[in-house]
């Protein structure tokens, strides 16, 4: 008795637990969980009742297939319902599916080559469009499926939705269905002016463009940048269509509906999983917000064959990533101490699997950040972490919070040195004053000399570095180079064989380049694009350390900001001292000539930012090139920037680029400028 009188209280408490989340999600367009977490919560709720059949209920959100229109709009029904797809999270559960296709289908071994028609799954809200003669004559919400919300008017008002199809051939009457979206570049536009603005944030690209298309105001949706991929037919009457998916896809592209370029026929299980790995390792660079992908039995006889379950096609699956939010438990904050001296703050967490990995730190960035969160020990929280980003906290869960949390304040003192810590007016980060003196600043500063993009010295990890700074034997970098093999050896979990490993790359590491040095020096400021651009513009070091703040204002990337920094640093003896003690260890690079600031060259004044890699040459050689010609090179998009030229696998300085509205250069436009005319 008792036990079914508990059950009834559990399935009651997870279900109102839901019902709170989907009024935050579909109402105030303001979820307040990962969506992972929803999934699961959504999960349980179904295995308890499929154990107790008898306690289900009318009301339950499991009886929903989506959620319920809003009555501002005028309601749809669905001729056909708005299906939803299963979910596979692994491969083991992509084969048991295709495993069930073709048992159904009896296709015995021919399984092998079925084939599929893979599409990446868009993170956006779907939609059916309704073609009369041509003409769009009504938009809907998927709403639950079957009743879908009126959003006519503000379909109208996206410009990738064609008010009239193109062509011929196609039927009397047609329904499309597809996901409305917002590029990725459009969500961080939209939300940048929103922060200037003061007004709220959009949480995700997804939930900013379902908040759009339900705007009272088609006025307002006409403002957001939302775009559109069709991806089914609904319904056609009047017409017939090809047999297959794919086909079907070509024609309504045809027709003048967009649909996804990234769209592709697949055989087998072999060929979806190959398209998996291909569109996951692309999905940082794909303008579009994803979380997983699609495959869907290409012949339309066989989708026929397969059927329905109640809420899903049974010839198609939706073959998610890992989730890259995902729910935790804070232990302890703590602050860490950079190579400047800057206090970042980092959440231990109780160890959780986000992204793909799993991940027990996330940085909450600094002081202001913090506060602003206000995350404390104890708290529930919502970590990210998305491609090779640090991973981050994101938020609380305000109702999670335990009664007794604890709150962290900014420490007066560094941790690691016990000098004072400052924060200027204004800056976000604070930072220990301890200088050289920290050993936390000085093993980071080694760390970044020694990295691969430094000095590359292999095989010198950050706990060898810890150490050798602990014990007191290593203060600068020019202590590295006096380092012996006997001395290494003996150091705590080194093998013979690594020192004399580790001693060949320290001795390797002499012969480098002016560029990497400047950029191991760790000068505040001095990137990667910087070092390299002093590099190219003085020719060697000599003439660099004389340069005075107007000749260093010279170089491209160098504003007032970078040339004082650049000046305070070789004004300080002590690192003429270390950068000549390097030198006379032997460390040396090719000097070449100064550049010429004044050049008629054909790119004269444009400014070009390189990202990805291009095929035929190094980027190197691309940036000698532009310099040749008389261009300049930086390491970041700005208003600035004239051309960004892109490589394969470009990183986020395309959107950004998208976002600023700056021209995009392929590789074979990029040839052409370069070549003349
Ligand atoms: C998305 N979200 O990209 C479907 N979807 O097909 C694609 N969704 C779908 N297909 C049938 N590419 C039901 C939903």
């Amino acid at each position: 008795m008792n036990g079914s009188a508990d059950t009834r209280a559990k399935l009651e408490s997870l279900r109102d637990e839901i019902r709170y989340h989907n009024y935050r999600y579909h109402v105030l367009d303001d979820p307040e969980i990962p969506d992972a977490e929803y999934d699961r919560l959504m999960r349980q709720l179904q295995a308890l009742e499929e154990q107790n059949p008898e306690f289900i209920t009318d009301d339950s959100p499991t009886q929903r297939v989506g959620e319920q229109p809003i009555s501002a709009f005028g309601t749809v029904e669905h001729r056909i319902p708005m299906l939803s797809l299963d979910n596979a999270f692994s491969s083991a559960e992509l084969n048991d599916f295709h495993r069930r296709v073709i048992e159904r289908l009896k296709l015995g071994d021919d399984g092998d080559s079925l084939r599929y028609a893979a599409e990446p799954k868009l993170d956006g809200a779907a939609v059916s469009l309704l073609y009369a003669k041509g003409r769009l004559v009504r938009g809907a919400t998927r709403g639950d499926g079957t009743t879908g919300e009126d959003i006519t008017h503000n379909v109208r008002t996206i410009k990738g939705v064609p008010l009239r199809l193109i062509g011929k051939g196609y039927p009397e009457t047609l329904e499309v269905r597809g996901e409305v979206f917002m590029p990725k570049a459009g969500f961080e536009a939209l939300n940048t002016k929103a922060r200037e603005l003061g007004q709220k944030l959009f949480v995700n690209p997804r939930n900013a463009a379902a908040g759009s298309l339900r705007q009272l105001d088609p006025k307002l949706t006409a403002a957001r940048p939302l775009d559109i991929y069709l991806y089914s037919v609904g319904f056609a009457e009047g017409g017939s269509l090809p047999d297959r998916h794919s086909e079907i896809l070509d024609q309504l592209q045809e027709w003048g509906l967009k649909t996804c370029p990234e769209r592709k026929v697949v055989r087998g299980v072999q060929g979806c999983l190959d398209y998996y790995s291909d569109i996951g390792s692309r999905r940082e660079t794909l303008r579009y917000e994803i979380d997983g992908v699609v495959y869907k039995v290409d012949s339309i006889a066989e989708q026929r064959r397969l059927g329905f379950v109640s809420r899903a096609p049974r010839w198609a699956i939706a073959h998610k990533f890992p989730a890259q939010e995902e729910l935790t438990v804070v232990l302890d904050i703590e602050f860490q101490v950079g190579r400047t001296g800057a206090l970042t703050p980092v959440a231990r967490l109780e160890p959780v699997f986000v992204g793909g990995v799993t991940v027990s730190n996330a940085t909450l960035h600094n002081i202001d950040e913090l506060r602003r969160k206000d995350v404390r020990i104890g708290d529930t929280v919502i970590i990210r972490r998305a491609g090779d980003v640090i991973p981050e906290v994101v938020g609380v869960i305000q109702s999670r919070r335990p009664a007794k949390t604890r709150k962290v304040q900014l420490p007066k003192k560094c941790p690691v040195c016990k000098s004072a810590v400052a924060k200027e007016e204004g800056e976000a980060v604070a930072r220990c004053t301890g200088g050289l003196y920290c050993s936390a600043q000085r093993a980071e500063s080694l760390k970044h000399f020694v990295s691969r993009r430094a000095l590359d010295i292999e095989g010198l990890g950050a706990r060898l570095i810890e150490q050798l700074v602990a014990v007191d034997r290593i203060h600068t970098p020019a202590d590295l180079f006096t380092l012996t093999e006997d001395e290494l050896a003996a150091m705590e979990r080194m093998a013979e064989k690594s020192a004399q490993n580790l001693i060949r790359s320290i001795e390797a590491s002499k012969s480098t380049s002016l560029a990497r040095f400047l950029y191991g020096l760790g000068i505040r400021e001095v990137g990667e694009a910087t070092a390299a651009s002093l590099a190219s513009h003085f020719g060697n070091l000599e003439s660099l350390v004389a340069a005075r703040e107007a000749d260093l204002l010279k170089v491209p990337d160098v504003g007032p900001v970078v040339a004082a920094r650049i000046r305070t640093f070789f004004d300080e003896p002590h690192n003429l001292e270390i950068i000549e003690r390097l030198q006379k260890s032997g460390v040396h690079w090719p000097e070449s000539e100064p550049e010429t600031t004044e050049s008629d060259g054909t790119l004269a004044g444009k400014v070009f930012v390189l990202t990805g890699t291009l095929s035929d040459m190094s980027r190197d050689e691309a940036k000698q090139r532009i310099i040749g010609l008389g261009g300049k090179v930086t390491g970041s998009v700005s208003k600035k920037t004239d051309f960004v030229v892109l490589g394969e696998n470009p990183g986020s300085k395309l959107r950004k680029a998208q976002a600023l509205n700056v021209s995009l250069l392929d590789e074979s436009d990029f040839k052409e400028l370069i070549s003349g005319p």
